[in-house]
C-alpha cells in the first residue's frame, strides 16, 4: 500500500473528525503502539495510523495479529471520548458495529459479530478489533481503536500466512470473488466508525448494546468458554450485560458473566 494511499483516502473521506490526520507507514511493529505514543504526546482525536504491514501486530491477551504487507488494512484511530474508564469497553462494541456495517456496504451479505471483538463470515474470521485505553484517574484519557481487516488475501496467501488456523480465516476478496480498493475501504470504515461513535455519544449505552446484539451471531448458541486458553465451561449464550460482559446459561440454569475470554461454537 504505497503512501499515495493517504491522498486517495483524503479524497474519499466523508468524516468530520476521524482520519483527518493520517500517519502512513510501509511497516510498523503495531499501528496501535505507534498511535499510543502519538496520543501520549498529545495527538488530537481522530488522528489515525495506517500501515501496509505490521511486524508485531497485536491481538488481545498478548496474542498476535498476522499482518503481511500488500493485502490488508491495519488501522488505528485515536478517540478521546471523555468517559469513565469502565465505559471505554463500549468502544469495542462501537468499533465492531462499524466494521460489520462497513463490510455489509462493501457487499458482504452475512457478516456476524462474535463476542467480544471478532467479525466472522461463515464462522471464519475476517476482522478483529483491539481497543487499548490510557486511564487518567477514573476516566479514560484516550482510547486507541485498532482494527485489522483481511482485505485482499487469496486462499493461497491465507494458507501460506496463517498456518494451522488458515481454515478459520477468510478475507473480503475471498467472499466477493474480486479484490477491493483498500483506500476506499479505509475511508468507508472511518466514516462508519465516526457515525457509530456519534451514536454512542448521542444515544448512549442502551442504543449501542441493542445495535450490537442485533448484529451478534451468538444468541442462543451453544458455546464453550475458555479463559487464557484453559477450557472452562459450556453453556448457552444469552446476551451481554450493560458492561458488555457475556452472559452464559449453564446446565444447572445458573447465569455466569464472562468478563474476558474466548468462546467457540459447539
Ligand atoms: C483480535 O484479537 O482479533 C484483535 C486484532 C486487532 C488487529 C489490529 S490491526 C491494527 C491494530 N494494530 C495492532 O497491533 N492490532 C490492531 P484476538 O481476539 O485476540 O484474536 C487473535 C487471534 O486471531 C489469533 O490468536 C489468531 O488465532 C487469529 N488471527 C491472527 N491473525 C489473524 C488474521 N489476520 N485474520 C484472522 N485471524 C487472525
Amino acid at each position: 500500500m504505497p503512501s499515495s494511499i493517504i491522498r486517495k483516502i483524503n479524497g474519499l473521506l466523508k468524516t468530520e473528525h476521524l482520519g483527518k490526520v493520517i500517519h502512513y507507514f510501509d511497516e510498523v511493529e503495531s499501528t496501535n503502539t505507534t498511535l499510543f505514543e502519538l496520543a501520549l504526546k498529545g495527538a488530537s482525536e481522530g488522528t489515525s495510523v495506517i500501515a501496509d504491514a505490521q511486524t508485531q501486530g497485536k491481538g488481545r491477551l498478548g496474542r498476535t495479529w498476522v499482518s503481511p504487507g500488500g493485502h490488508n488494512l491495519y488501522l488505528s484511530v485515536l478517540l478521546r471520548p471523555g468517559v469513565g474508564a469502565s465505559e471505554s469497553t463500549l468502544l469495542t462494541l462501537v468499533s465492531s458495529i462499524a466494521v460489520y456495517e462497513c463490510l455489509k456496504k462493501t457487499g458482504i451479505q452475512y457478516p456476524a459479530i462474535k463476542w467480544p471483538n471478532d467479525i466472522l463470515i461463515d464462522k471464519k474470521k475476517i476482522a478483529g478489533v483491539l481497543t487499548e485505553m490510557e486511564p487518567k484517574g477514573d476516566r479514560a484519557d484516550f482510547v486507541v481503536v485498532g482494527i485489522g481487516v483481511n482485505v485482499n488475501m487469496s486462499r493461497a496467501v491465507i494458507n501460506r500466512e496463517m498456518g494451522d488456523f488458515a481454515r478459520h480465516v477468510t478475507s473480503v476478496s475471498e467472499n466477493l470473488g474480486k479484490e477491493v480498493d483498500r483506500a476506499k475501504l479505509a475511508a468507508d470504515l472511518l466514516r462508519e466508525l465516526e457515525e457509530w461513535y456519534n451514536t454512542m455519544k448521542m444515544r448512549g449505552k442502551p442504543a449501542i448494546l441493542k445495535e450490537w446484539t442485533q448484529r451478534w451471531g451468538g444468541l442462543n448458541e451453544k458455546v464453550r468458554v475458555s479463559i487464557e486458553g484453559l477450557e472452562v465451561f459450556e453453556g448457552i449464550a444469552q446476551g451481554i450485560d450493560e458492561n458488555g460482559h457475556l452472559l452464559i446459561k449453564r446446565e444447572n440454569g445458573e447465569i455466569t458473566e464472562v468478563i474476558s475470554g474466548d468462546i467457540s461454537f459447539i
